[in-house]
């Protein structure tokens, strides 16, 4: 494991007192040579993060005490992302998304992350008996429905992922890539508890909207805060208590959900990850039915696919719970004067543009663009001219007219 560490320097204890009786003979402030002085920068964010932590623990929360707490999450949040920023270095292996979509294979080490990834994709990854068989990322390459879906292959992921273990720094810097999860566990590792914490513990929220909210930054005038959205459990002082702590003086906030200070410390952080996921339960080989209906309901909440990844059990159900949340859809080009639409259909996310499709076939053909033609379910009738920001519907065929080509 390479791993840039940054931890307390290990000098001989005597050295602090020799340096501190030399201090008041060279006029050095007293004190500056105490143990804190001698600790690494890491080590002294993590004793501020264990003291917040416990002033919050000891704070009862109520009213009067809301805006105080509000403040020292705040301050937690960006004590804990300046200690991950120190951790930082390592390898990071430089994997480009690639496909219509990402997906990532995130688990314990040993729940069949390799085995899955050799079953629904041409790839070979390593698989072993072993816990941490996979050592780097390894990217497949999966077809269905017409959508190519780059598959991610992680090295297991361990408690203390967050914190740098393992590789764990790695891994959930490929995870933020992602636009679907499937988090995995096998019938013996089968708590997502250690999963769910680092992943939260590292920005990356799992099935969870991103935040509400709308800031404008001003010149002047302090902060005001509008909840659109009522009743509110937060009060409008501990909102700018948390602002301020953010640095923000002079802005405009708008609330359109019922906050949380979690909530707007995630908003005002900006570098939170918004991921849907998936639970895939594997080697259900090893169990009965009826014991593999028992985790399901211990599950609940989530969507499980149990399957056996060994024996080729449930994967084709996978795969399709795997396209319709990564919600991709299909439209077909047809070129202008030509009857018949192609045959191979272009894939983009649902909900997409005219300008969308635009993009995917060509950088700059947004801007030649002059109008298109829609047939299929969001025309009004068949062959309908619409503009650039015409949002599409599955199965939609269209037909682009540029500035360069026909008229
Ligand atoms: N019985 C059974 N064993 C399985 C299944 N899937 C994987 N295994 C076995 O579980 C072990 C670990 O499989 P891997 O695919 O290497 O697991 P991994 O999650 O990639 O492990 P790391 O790379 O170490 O994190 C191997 O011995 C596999 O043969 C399954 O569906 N059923
Ligand atoms: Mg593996």
């Amino acid at each position: 494991m390479r791993q840039v560490r940054q931890s307390s320097p290990s000098l001989p204890l005597a050295r602090p007192c020799h340096a501190a009786s030399k201090a008041s003979a060279i006029g050095v402030p007293k004190g500056f040579f105490s143990r804190g002085a001698l600790k690494g920068p890491l080590t002294m964010l993590q004793e501020r993060i264990r003291e917040i932590e416990e002033e919050i623990r000891r704070t009862p929360y109520n009213k009067a005490s809301q805006k105080h707490i509000g403040k020292l999450k705040a301050r937690l949040a960006k004590l804990r992302e300046d200690a991950r920023g120190r951790r930082r270095g390592g390898r990071t292996d430089d994997i480009r998304k690639a496909g219509n979509a990402t997906v990532a294979l995130v688990g314990l080490p040993s729940v069949g992350k390799s085995t899955l990834l050799n079953q629904i994709t041409e790839t070979s990854s390593n698989v072993g008996s072993y816990d941490f068989t996979t050592l780097r990322a390894v990217p497949g390459m999966l077809e269905h429905r017409g959508a190519r879906i780059q598959v991610l292959d992680l090295p297991g992921l361990t408690w203390g992922a967050s914190r740098g273990r393992g590789r764990g720094r790695e891994v959930l810097s490929k995870v933020r890539i992602a636009d679907l999860l499937l988090l995995m566990i096998d019938v013996e590792r089968s708590d997502l508890s250690t999963l769910a914490s680092e992943l939260a513990a590292s920005g990356i929220r799992v099935n969870e909207d991103p935040p509400r909210l709308s800031l404008t930054r001003r010149d002047r005038g302090g902060i005001t805060v509008s909840f659109v959205t009522l009743p509110q459990a937060m009060e409008e002082d501990t909102v700018r208590e948390i602002m301020s702590e953010f640095g923000i003086v002079n802005a405009e906030l708008a609330v359109m959900e019922r906050l949380t200070p979690e909530r707007l410390i995630d908003f005002l952080a900006g570098n939170r990850v918004y991921v849907p996921g998936i639970v895939v339960l594997n080697k259900v080989d090893l169990i009965t039915q009826a014991e593999v209906e028992r985790r399901l309901t211990e599950l609940r909440g989530w969507t499980v696919l149990p399957i056996s990844a060994k024996e080729a059990w449930g994967l084709k159900e996978l795969l399709e719970v795997v396209y319709s949340r990564l919600s991709l859809m299909r439209v077909y080009l047809r070129p202008p004067g030509g009857k018949a639409s192609a045959q191979e259909p272009l894939v983009v996310k649902e909900g997409a543009k005219v300008s969308d499709v635009c993009r995917v076939i060509h950088g700059d053909m947004a801007k030649d663009f002059r109008h298109a033609k829609v047939w299929g379910q969001s025309a009004k009738f068949p062959g309908q001219r619409v503009g650039i920001d015409h949002r599409l519907e599955e199965g939609d065929r269209i037909t682009i007219v540029t500035g360069i080509g026909g008229r």
